[in-house]
C-alpha cells in the first residue's frame, strides 16, 4: 500500500517540528526558538496502527524571509502539492493572509486538511477564531500544546484526516477468483540479486488477494510451458522489455499486457497515456521529448529511460529527436510547450497523487503524454494488444 504523505505547514515558530517530534516520539526534527530552523522539507515515516503508514513532511515556515527564504517557500509549496493531506499549524490565534493562502491551496488540490492551534498552553484558542474557521472554511480547529500533548485526541484527528485509504486492486476488475495468471519475468543482468522487483511482488500479492493462481516464468520457458501443460492462462503479464518476443509466443487469444501498463493504469493517467502514446508516430525532426523519471536511484529504470527508449524512438521514427531527462522531483527547466511529447516512468517509488500532479500541467497545456511501458508497447507494435484487456475500463 502506498504511504500517505501528510505535510505539516504554517508560519515559523508555531511548533511544526515540535508537533512531528510529539507524534513520532523522537527528536528527528530540529526544534528551536530561532525562526527558520527547518529549511528543506524533512520526511519522517510513522505507522498509525490499523490506520495507515504515514510519511510526515516537516516544512520551512510559509512566512520565511529573504532570497533563501523564498526558495524555501517554493519547496514548501511543492511539498504541499505532492502531499495527500495537510496539517496547518497556527498559534496565538494568528490566522492571516498566509494561512488563508495555504487553506485555499489545500482546497484547490482537494486535499483533506486539519488546522491545529498549537501552543495553546501559552494562549488558548479563541472561540471567535474557531467560529471563523468553521463558517468561512468549513473546517475544524484543534487546540493543542506539544508541551502538554493530548496525544490520543491528536492521533484520532489524524486518523480521521487520513481515513482508511482504499486499496485498489491492480487486476481486480479484469480477473475473477479461480483464474490463472501467467507472469513473465526475465531474470537478466538488470534483475536484482536474489529477489524480485517491487512491481512483480505487488502483482503476485494482488493475484493472491483476488484468489487467483499464478505461474511465474522467464520468457525462455514459455514454449516449454505451452508444450508441457494443457493450461491456457486467463491473462498473461510480462515485463515490457521483452513484450515483443513474449507476444509472439503467447497464443493471440490469451489477453496479454505488461507490468508497466498495469501500473500505468493503477497509478498514472491511463486514459491520457492511451491518447498520447500514438503521437510517437507523428514526431517530426527537431522535436523535443521530455523523459520524466520519478526517482533518481533506480538503475534499471534509468537505463530504460535514458538509453533504450530514446534510441528506440529514434530508430522507430527515423527522426532527429532531442531529449531532456528529469529525475526525481527536480524542476523542469523548459516550459511544457517546448515538448512534443512527455514520457513518464512507471512511478513505482512515488504516490499516485505525486505522479498525477507532476503531469497535470503538461496535460493542461495540451502536450501528449505517455509512459515507458506504453511507449515501448507502441514501438513494438503490441500497444493494442497490451491495452485491450483494459479498454472500456480505463476511467478507473
Ligand atoms: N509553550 C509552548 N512552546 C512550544 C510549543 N510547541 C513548540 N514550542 C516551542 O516553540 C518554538 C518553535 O518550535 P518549532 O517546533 O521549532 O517551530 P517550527 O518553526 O514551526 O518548526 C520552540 O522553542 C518550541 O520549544 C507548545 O505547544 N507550547
Ligand atoms: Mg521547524
Amino acid at each position: 500500500m502506498d504511504k500517505v504523505h501528510i505535510v505539516i505547514a504554517g508560519k515559523r515558530n508555531t511548533g511544526k517540528s515540535s508537533l512531528i517530534n510529539c507524534i513520532i516520539g523522537q527528536e528527528k526534527a530540529v526544534v528551536s526558538d530561532i525562526a527558520g530552523t527547518t529549511t528543506d522539507p524533512v520526511k519522517k515515516s510513522y505507522e498509525i496502527p490499523g490506520v495507515a503508514s504515514v510519511v510526515f513532511i516537516d516544512t520551512a515556515g510559509i512566512d520565511d524571509e529573504g532570497t533563501l527564504g523564498q526558495l524555501r517557500i517554493g519547496k514548501t509549496l511543492d511539498a504541499i502539492r505532492q502531499a495527500d493531506a495537510a496539517i496547518l499549524v497556527i498559534s496565538h490565534n494568528r490566522f492571516g493572509e498566509e494561512e488563508e493562502k495555504l487553506m485555499s491551496e489545500f482546497q484547490k488540490s482537494g486535499q483533506p486538511f486539519l488546522v491545529l492551534h498549537n501552543q495553546s498552553d501559552l494562549e488558548p484558542l479563541a472561540e471567535s477564531l474557531r467560529h471563523e474557521i468553521k463558517t468561512r472554511w468549513h473546517a475544524d480547529i484543534l487546540p493543542f500544546s506539544t508541551l502538554q500533548p493530548e496525544r490520543e485526541t491528536l492521533m484520532k484527528a489524524i486518523a480521521q484526516l487520513v481515513g482508511k485509504p482504499k486499496q485498489r486492486s491492480l487486476l481486480g476488475d479484469i480477473i475473477r477468483p479461480g483464474q490463472l495468471i501467467l507472469l513473465v519475468t526475465p531474470i537478466d543482468s538488470e534483475a536484482p540479486t536474489g529477489r524480485l522487483i517491487l512491481p512483480q511482488v505487488k502483482m503476485l500479492r494482488d493475484i493472491l488477494d483476488n484468489h487467483c493462481m499464478s505461474i511465474v516464468l522467464q520468457p525462455e520457458e514459455i514454449p516449454t510451458f505451452f508444450t508441457r501443460t494443457p493450461i491456457r492462462p486467463d491473462l498473461a503479464v510480462t515485463d515490457s522489455q521483452v513484450f515483443g518476443i513474449v507476444a509472439r509466443q503467447i497464443p493471440p487469444e490469451i489477453p496479454l499486457t505488461s507490468f508497466s501498463i498495469v501500473f500505468a493504469r493503477h497509478k498514472g493517467n491511463f486514459a491520457r497515456y492511451v491518447e498520447g502514446t500514438p503521437h510517437i508516430s507523428r514526431l517530426q525532426d527537431g522535436d523535443r521529448i521530455l523523459m520524466l523519471e520519478s526517482c533518481s536511484h533506480h538503475v534499471s529504470c534509468e537505463d530504460i529511460g535514458r538509453i533504450k527508449i530514446p534510441s528506440l524512438l529514434r530508430k522507430h521514427t527515423g527522426k532527429q529527436l532531442e531529449f531532456d531527462f528529469i529525475a526525481g522531483l527536480d524542476r523542469i527547466p523548459r516550459p511544457f510547450t517546448d515538448y512534443a511529447l512527455i514520457i513518464q516512468c512507471g512511478g513505482c517509488m512515488v504516490t499516485a497523487r505525486q505522479l498525477r500532479n507532476r503531469l497535470q500541467p503538461a496535460i493542461d497545456a495540451g502536450i501528449p503524454v505517455s509512459n515507458y511501458g506504453m511507449a515501448l508497447a507502441w514501438m513494438q507494435g503490441i500497444f493494442q494488444r497490451a491495452t485491450a484487456p483494459f479498454l472500456g475500463k480505463e476511467t478507473q
